[in-house]
């Protein structure tokens, strides 16, 4: 550690900070830590420290002579942090290893971007600007969805993505584990769900409307439960939750390729080998909640610690159970009237199962609006404000994640030189300008929205490399409005990115330019092509209408 020195040119100084902190004291003067130079403190907080300061790979030592001093400061709350850089040294507070963990990023922020490779570049210098950063999150719940079901992505990718997060300070990682077109998860006790369930023989490539076409290419992968762990763990280290997602009873061709018997109508399924919203149902009966207690104990069992398990619950056909003779007596039994409140009685079994497990359920809108939630389930109001606030207003805790604009799964601009979206026009000003909790809301039901989160669905998101491309600087935008609680200023918050892409760059992230797609992440002319103007989400919504659930009068209109 040298002194200050005063009049050094501090590559950003302290205001390119991304997320936005809640203080920023700019001091004069600037500090050094030199790579293997010492940490001391707690080692819960100095573990995290050195996590998230990899490659100076800073060792432990005393707080005498260390160039980073860490304490624990109980006045903190949950992942909150002070950092302070002065002449002799830096200096962190945290409450917790989470805190500690953040102060390590944003002390990795005010290093030149070179801290955010992988090993050291030479000729770097480690100078940090002095001054002060006091730092909390507005929201707890900051999310990034990965759909790995419709395209499978491997552990590395997975891990990275987690890396990624806790570079922008997002804690929650929602896999959505099961889908009409792959089961992605190792069971013992039921293995054909991933023999069978999670792979397909091809892959539709031809868009809504278009004559039929597909790339006769397999596709799949499963994680084993021994991955799972490690993925959780690897989470866990760095301040992350896995949320994993079970998919019912919609959605479900590739469990009932395995298991025939616990589809509503007999019939021969297939994992799907194209996208849309399937018929495929499993049935309510009780053989069907026990099988998915013993599934999910075994995710949960390898995740480790559960605080939340999500269940789906969206786009569920339910004709196949007015039609089942079965279903419809044993629906008598319950004294429950129509399709709709089954598909509402059964997810509440679920959710029973999971609360003995010390897991709150989460579910897509529709099982909202479906009615007869457990008080403690969590809502992700996918179709828009209209339905988050209602389930705000009924008392549920809201994680705010509607298509427009936490959709990254839509392309960015309604231009044919983007790689194909679900629809379009998404940009990083529509995210970063997002209000989770708006201002015409009561008291009480903005103070429900516990979060925000991104969804990343992969019908077209085919590979890694797109999926940097679909996730960032997007997450970026979105980072900032579940840290700070609230839309970014616009003008100060490009100011930020144009530093902060610096360091995704560094990383290695093949972002999209905000000048649009570099020559090789262009749509170009075959099956990648973008169609502009497909905004998607209308036919969904119209699609829904349509459907037994959301037509059920006795139901509040979606
Ligand atoms: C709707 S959001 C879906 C997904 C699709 C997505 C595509 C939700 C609960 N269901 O199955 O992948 O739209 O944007």
């Amino acid at each position: 550690m040298t002194g200050p020195s005063v009049g050094f040119d501090i590559i950003g100084g302290m205001n390119h900070l991304l997320p936005l902190p809640r203080l920023i004291e700019t001091g004069s003067g600037s500090a050094e830590i030199a790579p293997g130079s010492t940490v001391s403190g707690p080692a819960p907080l100095t573990d995290a420290v050195r996590l998230a300061l990899t490659v100076l790979d800073l060792r432990p030592g005393d707080a005498a002579t260390a160039s980073v001093r860490v304490e624990q400061d109980p006045r903190l709350g949950p992942e909150a942090y002070a950092l302070t850089i002065a002449g002799d040294g830096v200096h962190i507070a945290a409450g917790d290893p989470a805190g500690a963990f953040y102060a390590g990023q944003t002390l990795r922020q005010l290093l030149p971007a070179e801290a955010f490779r992988s090993a050291l570049v030479p000729g770097t210098s480690w100078t940090i600007p002095c001054g002060r950063v006091e730092d909390a999150p507005g929201l707890p719940w900051r999310g990034a969805h990965l759909d790995v079901a419709r395209h499978f992505l491997p552990k590395r990718e997975v891990l990275r993505m987690i890396d990624l997060m806790a570079v922008h300070k997002l804690n929650r990682l929602h896999l959505h584990l099961a889908d009409d077109q792959g089961w992605r998860v190792e069971s013992r006790a039921f293995p054909l769900l991933h023999e069978v369930g999670s792979h397909r023989p091809r892959t539709i490539i031809s868009h809504k409307g278009e004559e039929l076409a597909f790339d006769g290419v397999p596709h799949g992968g499963y994680y084993t439960l021994a991955d799972l762990s490690e993925i959780a763990a690897y989470a866990r280290a760095r301040a992350v939750t896995v949320v994993p997602e079970i998919d019912v009873p919609g959605h479900a061709s590739a469990v009932l390729a395995a298991y025939p018997a616990l589809a509503s109508r007999p019939d021969r399924y297939e994992v799907l080998d194209r996208w849309g919203i399937s018929s495929a149902i499993l049935s309510p009966l009780p053989a069907t909640v026990d099988f998915l207690t013993t599934v999910f104990a075994e995710i949960a069992d390898a995740l480790g610690e559960v605080p939340y398990f999500h269940i789906g619950g969206d786009e569920c056909v339910l004709d196949g159970w007015a039609a089942s003779a079965e279903i419809s007596a044993y629906q008598a039994s319950l004294g429950l009237e129509s399709t709709g409140d089954l598909h509402a009685w059964f997810l509440r079994q679920l959710a029973d199962v999971l609360a003995e497990r010390g897991s709150r359920a989460v579910v897509w809108d529709e099982a909202f609006v479906s009615g007869r939630l457990r008080p403690d389930t969590i809502v992700m109001p996918w179709r828009g404000e209209h339905v988050a606030r209602r389930a705000a207003a009924a008392g549920h805790d809201v994680v705010a994640t509607p298509v427009f604009p936490l959709y990254f799964d839509y392309a960015e601009a309604a231009s044919p030189e983007e790689p194909a979206g679900l629809g379009d026009a998404i940009t990083v000003s529509d995210v970063a300008a997002f209000a989770p909790a708006p201002s015409e809301w009561t008291e009480e039901e903005r103070a429900r929205v516990i979060g925000v989160q991104f969804q990343l669905w992969s019908e077209r998101i085919p590979d890694g490399r797109t999926l940097d491309y679909r996730a960032w600087p997007r997450g970026c935008a979105a980072a900032e409005v579940a840290w700070t609680g609230g839309p970014a200023e616009s003008e100060d918050f490009f100011r930020r990115l144009d530093a902060h892409l610096a360091r995704l760059d560094a990383f290695g992230v093949e972002y999209r330019p905000l000048s649009g797609p570099r020559p090789w992440q262009r749509g170009g002319s075959g099956w990648r092509r973008h169609r502009p103007g497909a905004v998607v989400v209308h036919d969904v919504m119209r699609r829904l209408h349509e459907l037994s659930l959301s037509a059920d009068s006795t139901r509040p209109s979606i």
